[in-house]
């Protein structure tokens, strides 16, 4: 009878139970599926001894922008298989054998230097596109720099092997975009402390999903391991170790380089006033940095948010941010303001008096607006766009019509009801409500997170434009390095595809069956991604 119950169980769940073994899709195993597809039958082979990736000939691109001929060793390395052997060109080549991919890019102002942004990834069709097309034997990817990346993992993924273990891949026309420009994965690096080495790694799977932004949750109550030159006590006393368990200013270079090339942007997330205890580790400003909490008429020793009602505070978050926006180069840092706790404020007796005379009454969100609204003024002294949670719009903190509301609370119903009303006020906005990756639980929680759809709300037409994307979010107490990557991989690919590809594409059918060739994809190039449901790989992960 249990096996009747979880059998019956399952089908409540799942109305839809995949083949363990996938069916072939008309567009192969291409994650997350491109805009305009066309694979035909008409197979060319590649080999590894006669197969180039190379510039096009009138391509803009600088020959000397070691970027993109780094982007091409990397694909080719991933076309071929990472144990190939380099063998002499031998020179002859078959009839049907394609010979060469050549990347035109197309704009003139092409900076191999630049970093991605918010614009260069707009779903504007004209600026992102990118085309990859076959004449003559010889495949061609066109677009602009950023989305290159994304070009040769697309071009990557039409790369299949026959009953002979050579490579080949079909004649095909693909037109791609994003439907998103705002394509992220939050990981947290407080809760506990995620090894330079795991963030990259992670970088490289998302590059492999079309992921275009990390969201890094940085600091949190438990640790604070981002070592700042203005106040270095933060980390060496907030850090769960000041040298082992610290991101250093080489660290986070190494970090948004890495990014970088692969198109990705880093935002940096420095949760205030809540979240905020390892802040208060230090001695100085820590001392006074929280607001010290009372029990009955004594300080109880115990501290609660970032103290609002001093001046030194915004000393303080002047010089932090000032650093902060130095070091990121992205235009948005992300601001926090989630989940302050007021029991704490609500027990110092300064606080009190100082709502007393601002008349705040017992109003505490007034309070956090407060601070919420000159810390946004502090932040935007530095020419940084800023992200925050939904509670500070809940608040009623005054924004500028830049800020992106990111919104994580509620259920489908509560979560569809905020994104109308963040957008009918005119902000912009992105969804990672149905996104939360950490939790897991039995069964095939990927269709979830494959059928939440950011625009699914009421509204109108311009309302809808105003949804930048969405993130997954990994948020890290049961999450460190021995876990991250099979927590996070492929069930964040779903909502990869959910960001990336038309609205129309929710056949669970057919994303079974691009899905599992997919995983066994990253499981090939060296990602302990987990399985979906009874499978097996090609080759398999060791
Ligand atoms: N940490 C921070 C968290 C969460 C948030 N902020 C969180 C709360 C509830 C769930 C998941 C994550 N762990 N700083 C909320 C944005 Cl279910």
């Amino acid at each position: 009878s249990s096996i009747f119950f979880t059998w019956s169980l399952l089908l409540l769940i799942n109305p839809f139970e995949p083949e363990p073994v996938a069916e072939p899709s008309k567009y192969g195993s291409l994650w997350p599926l491109p805009q305009k597809v066309q694979i035909s039958d008409v197979s060319y082979k590649l080999s590894s001894s006669n197969f180039r990736i190379v510039d096009g000939k009138l391509s803009y691109a600088d020959p000397s922008c070691s970027l993109l001929q780094d982007a091409y060793r990397r694909y080719f390395d991933y076309i071929f298989g990472l144990t190939r052997k380099h063998g002499p060109k031998s020179g002859r080549t078959g009839p049907s054998e394609l010979t060469e991919l050549q990347v035109w890019i197309t704009s003139p102002d092409t900076e191999c230097d630049g970093y991605p942004s918010l614009a260069s990834d707009e779903s504007c069709e004209s600026l992102s596109f990118f085309n990859i097309q076959l004449l003559d034997l010889i495949y061609y990817i066109v677009f602009i720099l950023f989305p290159l990346f994304l070009g040769l993992e697309t071009f990557s993924q039409l790369v299949y092997e026959d009953e002979y273990g050579v490579k080949n891949v079909n004649s095909s026309e693909i037109n791609d975009f994003p439907r998103f420009a705002h394509r992220g994965i939050l990981l947290d690096s407080s809760r506990h402390f995620l090894p330079v080495q795991v963030i990259l790694d992670n970088l490289e799977t998302m590059a492999m999903n079309k992921f275009n932004v990390f969201h890094w949750h940085i600091v949190d109550d438990p640790s604070f391991p981002f070592m700042s030159k203005t106040f270095p006590q933060l980390s060496q006393k907030g850090a769960y170790h000041p040298y082992t368990h610290v991101y250093t200013p080489a660290d986070v270079k190494k970090v948004i380089e890495f990014a970088r090339v692969r198109g990705i942007r880093v935002i940096p997330e420095f949760d205030t006033p809540g979240h905020t205890q390892s802040w208060g580790k230090g001695d100085f400003p820590c001392e006074n940095l929280l607001t010290p909490c009372y029990s009955g008429s004594k300080p109880s020793g115990t501290f609660g948010p970032v103290n609002p009602i001093l001046n030194s505070t915004y000393d303080f978050m002047k010089q932090f941010f000032k650093e902060i926006s130095t070091v990121f180069p992205d235009a948005y840092i992300h601001l926090g303001g989630d989940e302050v706790n007021f029991s704490c404020w609500k027990s110092n007796p300064d606080i009190q008096k100082f709502m007393t005379d601002h008349g705040f009454g017992q109003d505490f969100s007034k309070l956090e607006s407060f601070y919420i609204q000159n810390l946004l003024d502090i932040v935007t002294t530095t020419n940084k766009g800023y992200m925050i949670w939904q509670e500070v719009f809940d608040n009623g903190v005054k924004l500028t019509p830049d800020t992106l509301i990111h919104v994580w609370k509620g259920n489908q119903q509560q979560y569809q009801k905020e994104m109308a009303n963040v957008t009918s006020s005119g902000y912009q906005t992105l969804l990672s409500t149905p996104w939360y990756l950490n939790r897991i639980s039995y069964g095939q929680d990927w269709q979830e997170f494959y059928k939440a759809d950011p625009q699914e709300f009421n509204g109108t037409e311009t309302q809808k434009k105003l949804v930048i994307g969405g993130e997954a979010c990994l948020w890290g107490e049961y999450v460190d390095a021995t876990n991250l990557s099979p927590r996070l991989w492929p069930r964040a690919s779903a909502v990869a595809e959910r960001l990336w590809s038309a609205m129309d594409v929710t056949d669970l059918g057919d994303a079974w069956n691009r899905l599992s060739p997919h995983r066994c994809r990253m499981v090939e190039r060296g990602v302990p991604a987990e399985p979906l449901f009874v499978s097996y790989c090609p080759r398999e992960y060791n």
